[in-house]
């Protein structure tokens, strides 16, 4: 690798720049890597992918558009292609680990490495109409919260969407022939580690709590990678009253100059704050007469009526309300907004009532943290528990929700360590195991009946596995899907 090459990689920072001949390898073929394959041959690069699984459709449409391709197994023969390519360039898939031994060969011999969040910053004037980037992450609520201010965008008549971890790749957005006013877009811890110098308009940390530890290795480098949503944030960076550490990212990060701190939060606002008044959502953020005057957004009882009344939705909502209106969105156009949203499926969804039981779906709780969420707002609750823990420890969880458990029923791969937590935190509670038998065994309809036989009229049964689900289904979607089948052949049987 010479000094030039990486010099000239470096200065590269508009698609209108000359990208062409340059050597890309693209690591990875999910949504991200083939968005960026695609978006580097159309700038004449020449592009390489890298990935393990098989992937028909997305490696039929690599040879159509012209990239080269390499389905290799295991990581020794992946760095022997990569070296033999000689890349000027890496952009790796967010789901690449930090310490990745292909990223760890090229960084060790001076080749830019880039994820696509950083790629698309550099790319984003294609159009003459270049998006502001007003940025979510946290560790749970990303996804309705960037729904909700994509949503307030629109309403106030901007072109809007949202973007990134929430499946749709920044790379497609940005490539929009008519481009947007603003893009929201969702962050992942994976793609904050690797975020490069972008500068948001606007930029919230929602809250946090530990998760995806075994990637990034200490809660430490976690928090670290949040953090950097803050930095150089134009206009307003957006915090949680409630969550300490996000209010000292705020204070620490290195802001554009006249960049406001916003909170949010439950209780009543200080000045430049959103939060509760006498059950009404109010703004005292962007207010010319912030110090005694308050716009008044919805109330509590409007809230609770479309079942979007529960503590962390109502905090999902005031930061959206935050961020849109400081790209100018007005109350009323927020309202509006706010009064016709629904929440997406398996994101706490009632599912109804049962013989006195009411059942709730929340397969997105995905972390001990999104599952507590879902606890804290019910009072006694059979909580069907378990699946890829992710290197958190679920004790802490167990033991504050004791009280409120009537049961448990325990699934997943790592079910013992859930079981010792229970026998530890809360052995009065009534647990039910899931013993997978046979590979046709469906353990959402053992799990659904295992719950139906805990719960007493007026109890709820809450699916809210605080563990990731790839152990025992594809995604948290088709956990959801699998659980809501059950139920139904459930409530059909009787
Ligand atoms: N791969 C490897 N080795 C690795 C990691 C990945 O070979 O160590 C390969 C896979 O074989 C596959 C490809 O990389 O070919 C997949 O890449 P990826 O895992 O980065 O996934 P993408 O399909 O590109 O999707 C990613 C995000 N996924 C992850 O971060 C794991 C999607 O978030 C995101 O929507 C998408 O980019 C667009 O930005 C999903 C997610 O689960 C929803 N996010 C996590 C979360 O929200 O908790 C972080």
């Amino acid at each position: 690798m010479t000094i030039d090459v990486r010099e000239r990689v470096l200065a590269l920072s508009s698609w209108h720049h000359d990208w062409s001949g340059l050597r890309v390898a693209v690591l990875g073929l999910g949504v991200t890597g083939f968005s960026v394959a695609d978006t580097l041959v159309e700038l004449g690069s020449r592009v390489r992918v890298i990935f393990a699984g098989e992937d028909p459709e997305r490696e039929q449409l690599l040879r159509v558009i012209g990239a080269e391709q390499a389905r290799i197994a295991g990581d020794e023969a992946q760095l022997a292609d990569l070296a033999a390519f000689d890349p000027d360039l890496v952009i790796v898939s967010p789901g690449y680990r930090p310490d990745h031994p292909l990223t760890e060969w090229a960084i060790a011999r001076g080749t830019v490495v880039w994820g696509d969040i950083e790629l698309g910053w550099r790319l984003r004037d294609k159009t003459d109409r270049v998006a502001d980037w007003i940025c979510i992450t946290g560790t749970n609520g990303k996804t309705t919260t960037s729904q909700l201010t994509a949503h307030m965008l629109l309403a106030g008549g901007l072109r809007a969407a949202p973007v990134g971890n929430i499946g749709v790749p920044i790379l497609d957005a940005l490539r929009d022939p008519q481009g947007y006013d603003a893009l929201v877009v969702e962050l992942s811890s994976f793609q904050l580690e690797r975020l490069g110098e972008i500068s948001p308009y606007a930029s919230v940390c929602l809250n946090i709590a530990d998760d995806h530890l075994d990637w990034h290795g200490s809660a430490e480098a976690y928090r670290a990678a949040k953090a950097k949503v803050y930095a150089h944030t134009q206009v307003a960076c957006v915090y949680n009253r409630a969550d300490a550490a996000t209010e000292r990212m705020v204070e620490e990060a290195d802001v554009v100059e006249g960049a406001r701190a916003i909170s949010f939060g439950l209780d009543a606002p200080p000045p430049s704050g959103f939060g509760i008044v006498d059950g009404l959502l109010i703004d005292r953020g962007f207010h010319a007469e912030r110090r005694s005057s308050a716009y008044e957004l919805v109330t509590i009882e409007e809230l609770q009526e479309r079942h979007l009344g529960a503590p962390h939705l109502v905090q999902n909502i005031l930061a959206a309300a935050a961020l849109a209106r400081s790209r100018g969105v007005e109350p009323e156009e927020i309202a509006t907004a706010i009064l016709n949203f629904e929440l997406d499926a398996h994101r706490a969804q009632h599912l109804g009532v049962l013989d006195g039981v009411t059942w709730i779906d929340d397969s997105k709780a995905t972390n001990g943290h999104a599952a507590a969420a879902s606890l804290r707002a019910l009072e006694r609750v059979v909580w069907v528990v378990g699946g890829l823990l992710k290197g958190t420890d679920i004790g802490e969880l167990v033991e504050t929700h004791a009280e409120r458990l009537r049961g448990a029923v325990v699934i997943g791969a790592e079910r013992e360590a859930v079981l010792a937590a229970f026998a530890e935190h809360a052995p009065g509670v009534a647990v039910s195991e899931i013993v997978p038998e046979g590979s046709d065994f469906d353990v959402a309809r053992a799990a659904v009946d295992a719950a139906a036989a805990l719960a007493d009229e007026g109890d709820t049964v809450l699916f809210a596995p605080a563990a990731a689900s790839m152990d025992q289904f594809t995604d948290y979607a088709d956990r959801g899907r699998r659980f809501q089948a059950a139920l139904r052949a459930l409530a059909e049987g009787r």
